[in-house]
């Protein structure tokens, strides 16, 4: 499934945890280049059940992406969320 082109920030958001290695290696890329990014730890129950429920599986990583009509996209793959802000952002 291809996904939607996003340069706004307000429609991204990064469901992890903070003590996952794999969340750390896309906050540091974020780090790096200036993306501010909006964190959603899942220790919250209400970021974990939206991310069950939109998503489909506990795994993080995982970036949500908003599209154009507001339907919700599930990226998960921490590789694959840096390749995919890249190209986004053309870093
Ligand atoms: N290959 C995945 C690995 C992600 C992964 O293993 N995440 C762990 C946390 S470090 C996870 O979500 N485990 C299930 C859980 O924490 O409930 C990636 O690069 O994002």
């Amino acid at each position: 499934m291809s996904l939607p082109a996003v340069s706004d920030l307000n429609r991204l958001s990064l469901y992890m945890r903070p003590s996952c290695p794999y969340c750390v290696r896309v906050a540091d890329f974020c780090g790096q280049a200036e993306i501010a990014l909006e964190n959603r730890n899942i220790a919250e129950g209400i970021h974990l059940e939206a991310l069950m429920t939109g998503g489909g599986k506990r795994q993080v990583p995982c970036l949500q992406i908003i599209d154009d009509q507001g339907q919700s996209h599930w990226l998960y793959e921490s590789l694959d969320i840096i390749g995919y802000l890249k190209q986004q952002f053309a870093i």
